[in-house]
């Protein structure tokens, strides 16, 4: 019985030890992984530097002053924030300056932790060990401390030390006083040999801050970023995994938003879908679905899509490919238009852009420039008139039409640009309209287009309204010349359109407005263009009225072949 109970009490113990151990293994594994993951090199950070050769007591100080505002763990795993009181009425007051709640930020320390919002098959991909190395290149012009700070500590934390070697500061001639002295100090106390800070000694503007800082990068690869930006897990090897395999990927991440006023780290609401970039024929970047061909195939969520333009702050770029490839514009003028061109001329020569979607970022998005723009010229214009000039062709005339008066403006010499087009034997434009993004094209292959014009000279026309959203479609005395406005076309389906949005009808009672909704191809947006001038909504019957009412709204009715109002006549038709 005694040799049984000792027998059975080794047995208990016994087991319980290998239970300890195994666990014990287990943690061991996960500590390792995640060490390899994100490597805390802030961790020095509050450390008694009274010793070191660099102290100074007038800058820790000031540093002291700011961590003093902090709240521990306001923040963390991305929570929104909401202040109360007079700290929020501040807030709001603060906000109106510098387009971002900074009195907030101020508030949340700079190690704040965010969550893991990556699709869960992310998490099973395994990347290679030898990846490229990468410089992290941050560039900025007055923008606030807490949140470059936030940005340079949120990347060394996020980042696997073997991969990461330099984080690139760029001051573009930033005139806070914050980022003076104060700045050095930190960098040279805090993260001394790894954060490298290089100032312009003028306003330089974006594109030219950024070429500093690739001037200066020593790794493998280049990957920008904003100065309000901060990573999360395992953001950076599935952009340097896609790189490695083939040097003329360049790659972006999902770029999530940071709410301006909250700080919340917003998840897309959850879900993982995504959109791409896209761009208007006026030369702006837009956010466009990713199109049904693509997404049809993928596999995963987690896949790389390919996008077809960038937003332009958040890529990642092979060093050597970058200066192959043209590196950047440096005539383009402080903001504005760069990630475009970049875009255009990566995919016409040779390259490919992809979105990662197991990358994902936070960027506080503002809703205006809390920077001075010097002098008065429109650089974005002009930046925009200059890579449309370089890499659109022929499809110039479609910018030039709406934007008329930077068909003027000097827009600087661009036969360097065109040269290296011509050196890198870049594909046309019509090229990447075909096999990048297939884009409606208002002129081409279509039954007509510009005025839509009726009897009594009224015009269709967007009234100038926003078309992110779906809107009423309105009428206004035709324009002496064509407008952006006055802009639309009739496509061989039979849709009545404008760039993205398309006429439709959902109701049968007359009159009924007609809404102007994002096309996509349903019964409800077909017309059709009688011999007699009528333009008959084809699943109702009813016929567009451009009679104009106090609303300048048009209207469908019951069809009149007498009525002058009903009867319409496109500016340039194509195929009569
Ligand atoms: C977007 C991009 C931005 C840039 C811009 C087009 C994202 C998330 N952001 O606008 O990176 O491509 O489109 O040009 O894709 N800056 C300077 N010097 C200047 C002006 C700005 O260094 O003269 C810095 C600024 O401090 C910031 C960065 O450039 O770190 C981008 O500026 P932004 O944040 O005002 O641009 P954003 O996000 O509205
Ligand atoms: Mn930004």
């Amino acid at each position: 019985m005694a040799l049984l109970r000792r027998r059975n009490r080794f047995v208990v113990f016994g087991g319980l030890f290998l239970c300890f151990w195994m666990v014990w293994g287990l943690l061991q594994m996960f500590e390792l992984q995640r060490d390899s993951i994100q490597k805390n090199r802030a961790a020095d950070f509050g450390k008694d530097l009274r010793a070191s050769p660099h102290y100074d007591a007038h800058y820790e100080k000031l540093l002291e002053e700011d961590e003093r505002r902090f709240v521990p763990g306001l923040g963390d795993r991305g929570v929104s924030v909401e202040l109360q009181g007079e700290e929020a009425r501040e807030a709001s007051r603060v906000m109106k300056k510098e387009a971002f709640n900074l009195i907030l930020s101020q508030k949340i320390p700079y190690n704040r932790t965010l969550n893991d919002v990556r699709h869960s098959d992310c998490k099973s991909i395994e990347y290679p060990e030898d990846l490229p190395t990468v410089s992290v290149i941050i560039i900025f012009t007055d923008e606030r401390w807490s949140t470059l700070i936030r940005t340079v500590h949120s990347v060394l934390n996020m980042s696997p030390s073997r991969y990461l070697k330099e984080v690139i500061l760029v001051d573009d001639f930033s005139a806070h006083d914050e980022l003076k002295g104060k700045l050095d100090y930190y960098i040279e106390t805090r993260f001394p040999k790894i954060v490298k800070l290089f100032r312009l000694p003028k306003r330089s503007g974006l594109i030219r801050a950024r070429l500093k800082g690739a001037e200066e990068a020593t790794s493998d690869v280049l990957l920008f970023l904003d100065a309000h930006c901060e990573v999360t897990t395992d953001w950076l090897r599935p952009l340097l995994a896609r790189i490695k395999e083939d040097e003329s990927n360049v790659v972006v991440p999902i770029i999530d938003v940071i709410d301006d006023k909250t700080f919340q780290y917003q998840n897309n609401g959850g879900t993982f879908d995504f959109e791409v970039g896209g761009f208007t024929w006026n030369g702006h970047f837009n956010w466009i679905d990713v199109p049904d061909e693509v997404a049809k195939a993928r596999k995963s969520l987690s896949e790389p899509t390919k996008t077809p333009t960038m937003a332009g702050g958040l890529f990642a770029i092979s060093r050597n490919y970058f200066w192959k490839v043209g590196s950047y514009d440096k005539e383009m003028d402080i903001w504005g238009g760069e990630n475009l061109e970049m875009s255009f001329r990566i995919w016409q020569c040779g390259g490919s852009m992809e979105t990662i979607p197991c990358s994902r970022v936070g960027h506080i998005f503002r809703n205006f420039h809390p920077y001075k723009f010097p002098g008065e010229k429109d650089t974005h214009g002009i930046n925009t008139a200059r890579f449309v000039r370089v890499w659109w062709d022929d499809y110039q005339r479609l910018f030039f039409q709406t934007r008329p008066e930077l068909a003027k403006v000097d827009i600087g010499d661009i036969s360097e640009r065109l040269a290296l087009k011509k050196k890198l034997k870049c594909k046309p434009f019509s090229w990447y309209l075909k096999n990048v993004y297939k884009k409606f094209i208002p002129d081409e292959d279509v039954i007509g287009w510009g005025r839509v014009r009726t009897q009594e000279d009224v015009c269709l026309d967007n009234l100038q309204k926003d078309e992110e959203s779906t809107q009423d479609l309105g009428l206004f005395p035709c324009n002496a010349e064509l407008s952006r406005s006055q802009y639309f076309s009739m496509s061989k389906d039979g849709e009545l359109r404008r760039e993205f949005t398309c006429a439709s009808v959902k109701s049968t009672s007359v009159p009924s407005v007609v809404e102007m909704v994002k096309c996509n191809g349903s019964p409800d947006q077909k017309w059709n263009l009688s011999q007699d001038g009528l333009l008959v909504h084809v699943s109702t019957d009813l016929c567009l009225d451009g009679h104009r009412e106090a609303d300048n709204l048009a209207r469908v009715n019951h069809c009149h072949p007498s009525r002058d109002s009903q009867i319409w006549s496109l500016e340039h038709v194509d195929n009569p």
